[in-house]
């Protein structure tokens, strides 16, 4: 009896466990999951027109193109492509403009259409054999033409006829990890940091390649390792070791690392009195350090540079200033081609100023004074990753000088990795915010990717989310962020619902039954999150530190701007910041006609109506309903939507496999009754100044505030 107890446990668990390694490589495949193509015919038309990869050149990056090629095309169509000879026709070739034979060279013609890392696909006839040439420039063109090959065949798209010539419109691609020397990650809800410092040099975990094919697969070309808080550590020869292995890993997959340089470094590690940036000794310490680096890591890319904020040290910690700083460190890496990404997210407790007004104070009168190397790297809205900014004011006023955008993939003020948010929507909705800074269709996306000044230097940054989770992200659903920052870095003009499309088929499924809602479901999720946190403009109204939940009552913080009762200001008057010309005229940082339009509480959109105006509780929103009744029903809206994304989520179980739809289904629940906790707990809250009844179709509260204020969560993640 004993015996069949036992054996009949060890299968139940053995089940379990192939289940769990199927699903678990589900998840962790990414959206490089390589689905076999189901359609007959389709595979059939596929199979009719490839018949063999033909791979020029010897380079690590065109033979990681060539072995992803072979791997995923097995995958899709199930069958093994062999090498095959030019002459037998059917044949994928891949090789950069120097590998090619001048015969299929000039089958292209022109490569001036793409950059140096762009690409070439194109079906072409030589000695009336047809083949798919994918070519570039350069390795790492190739290497990006076939992961876009690839993506036809797995969104099942038609190969024939091919004539496609693609570019990144951005320099500077790049995944900012806030990852911490103990693995901690700052705000990261995925686990702990991928790099296990321990370990390297001389273990190299496999998910250090995993993580490069991911991220080359959607063109990210950069990868800060450590977090802007930095530590001086990672600068120290022990580190530098480890960098350097991580930057071997990642290089083939045309990934450059870059870390963060604590501005103190000088003493911390240098042995030095100063970090002052016109002491000689200070900038001599960084140019041997530089020179240090560059040993180890040739294409080593620069630093990322968090100074005079939040307590982090700076240039004027010695009466200096941003230029100063980023301009020595920028002289320190500029003899090897480095860059210093200089972060603008500054703000001051002893600068009684709107915050939100702050960092363009103190960064546009430096428009035009760095030097060419650096570029100012700010984040999407004047204050920090709300789930709706309007744009960064500075987007529109620093023509001479390189900005690049910072964007917060890591679900901060957004639920964590908890909440199902579709960002690129939200990422879509700044890029294309008009900035008038040189009159109608000057977009930010024109500014960072250096159309409108011309500027050599460019990027787009994400604070990552990803960490050591079996599924890189915490939620399933969180990869499409990560996804879709790429592919906006890539190609800021890229529409979000395309992004949505595309990443569904390569991790799901092509079956229109199931894209069509899901699609729809994460269009509408960021909507969804704004309702039920931070609805018409509202924003900071989070808990301290941890930032998880709502917490609009905090008013007892030392700094006054770090508390939400600076930020909503409701009273018995009504609610929201006045930054119109009437209060603190943040709108005047911005274009005359876009000022215009946020000054007025008439012309200003009611997505952000609460940002820029205090406004009374009886004002009449545009519906007719009165602000309070308003407010109160786009919180129950949140939380609607969140129960129909459920609804939409239940009825796709026969699509997707067992596990990931039940991970997707409990997430999808925690987030129903958080949607729930935000709205009762900031309705009841601000119930108090509006002194009115909630209007019908708002379901009531069934805690009470004090229930609410007495949450306390010690060991929320990510703090
Ligand atoms: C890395 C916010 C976050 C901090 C973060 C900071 C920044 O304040 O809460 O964790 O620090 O932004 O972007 O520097």
């Amino acid at each position: 009896m004993i015996t069949i107890k036992k054996t009949f446990f060890r299968s139940v668990l053995l089940f379990f466990a192939v289940c769990w390694s199927v699903s678990a490589q589900k998840d962790y495949k990414l959206w490089l999951q390589y689905n076999k193509v189901a359609n007959a015919d389709l595979a059939a038309s596929y199979l009719s027109t490839i018949q063999g990869i033909v791979s020029l050149g010897n380079s690590g990056t065109v033979k990681i193109a060539g072995a992803e090629l072979a791997s995923g095309l097995e995958e899709m169509l199930g069958k093994k492509f062999e090498n095959k000879a030019i002459t037998s026709g059917g044949t994928i070739i891949i090789g950069s403009k120097e590998s090619l034979s001048f015969e299929i060279r000039k089958e292209i013609g022109n490569f001036d259409l793409i950059n140096n890392e762009g690409f070439i696909i194109k079906s072409i006839s030589v000695k009336n054999k047809k083949h798919i040439l994918i070519t570039g420039k350069k390795d790492i063109g190739v290497l990006y033409g076939v992961y876009s090959f690839l993506r036809l065949i797995q969104t099942h798209q038609a190969i024939k006829n091919l004539n496609i010539a693609d570019a990144p419109k951005t320099n500077i691609r790049i995944l900012n990890h806030w990852d911490n020397l103990d693995r901690t990650v700052e705000r990261g809800y995925a686990g702990f940091s991928l790099w296990n410092w321990q370990k390297l040099p001389d273990f190299i975990d496999q998910r250090y390649i995993d993580y490069a094919r991911a991220n080359a697969s959607i063109g990210i070309n950069g990868t800060v390792l450590t977090n802007v808080n930095a530590n001086a550590l990672i600068l120290t020869p022990q580190y530098l070791e480890k960098v350097q292995a991580l930057a071997n890993v990642f290089r083939p997959y045309g990934i450059k690392v870059y870390l963060t340089a604590r501005f103190s470094a000088p003493i911390e590690i240098g042995g030095l009195k100063t970090a002052d940036p016109k002491d000689a000794d200070v900038a001599k310490w960084w140019q041997d350090k530089a020179k240090e680096i560059y040993k180890r890591i040739p294409d080593f890319g620069g630093f990322l540079v968090k100074a005079n904020s939040e307590g982090q040290p700076g240039p004027q910690n010695y009466g200096r200033d941003h230029v100063d700083g980023a301009n020595m460190l920028a002289d320190a890496v500029a003899p090897f081609g480095g860059v210093i990404m200089w972060r603008a997210f500054v703000y001051s407790e002893h600068d009684a100023n709107d915050r939100a007004k702050q960092a363009y104070a103190e960064f546009v009168p430096y428009d035009g004074k760095f030097r060419e190397n650096v570029i100012v790297q700010v984040k999407n809205g004047p204050i920090d990753f709300q789930p709706r900014e309007p744009f960064h004011p500075i987007f529109g006023a620093m023509p001479k000088t390189p900005l690049m955008m910072e964007f917060q993939i890591t679900q901060e003020y957004l639920g964590f990795s908890t909440h199902l948010v579709f960002l690129p929507k939200l990422f879509q909705e700044v890029l294309e915010s008009e900035t008038y800074q040189k009159g109608k269709g000057t977009t930010v996306a024109k500014v960072i990717d250096g159309t409108l000044t011309s500027s050599k230097l460019t990027g787009i940054a994400g604070v990552s989310n990803i960490g050591n989770d079996l599924n890189w992200t915490g939620h399933p659903f969180a990869q499409a962020n990560w996804y879709g920052f790429g592919r906006l870095a890539w190609n800021p003009y890229l529409d979000s619902e395309t992004i949505a499309d595309e990443w569904l088929r390569c991790t799901f499924s092509n079956d229109e039954n199931f894209i069509k809602p899901i699609k729809k479901m994460m269009i509408e999720s960021r909507e969804a999150v704004v309702n039920y946190m931070t609805p018409l403009g509202l924003h900071h109204i989070m808990d301290t530190g941890h930032h998880y939940g709502p917490g609009p009552w905090v008013s007892n913080l030392s700094r006054p701007e770090w508390n939400p009762v600076y930020y909503h200001k409701a009273d018995k008057n009504g609610i929201g910041f006045d930054r119109s010309k009437t209060g603190t005229n943040a709108t005047a940082q911005y274009a005359p006609e876009v000022a215009k339009i946020f000054d007025s509480m008439e012309t200003c959109p009611e997505s952000d109506l609460l940002w820029f105006h205090h406004v009374s509780w009886d004002y009449k929103l545009k519906n007719g309903q009165t602000l309070w009744n308003g407010l109160a029903l786009k919180y129950q809206e949140g939380v609607n939507q969140v129960k129909e994304m459920q609804n939409i989520w239940n009825k796709t179980q026969k699509y997707v496999d067992a596990d990931r739809f039940k991970e997707v289904q409990m997430l999808l629940e925690i987030q129903y009754k958080e949607a729930k906790w935000w709205r009762d707990a900031c309705l009841l809250y601000f119930q108090q100044y509006s002194g009115k009844e909630l209007p019908a179709g708002v379901e009531p509260p069934k805690e009470s505030l004090d229930y609410f204020k007495s949450l306390k969560f010690p060991f929320a993640p990510g703090n």
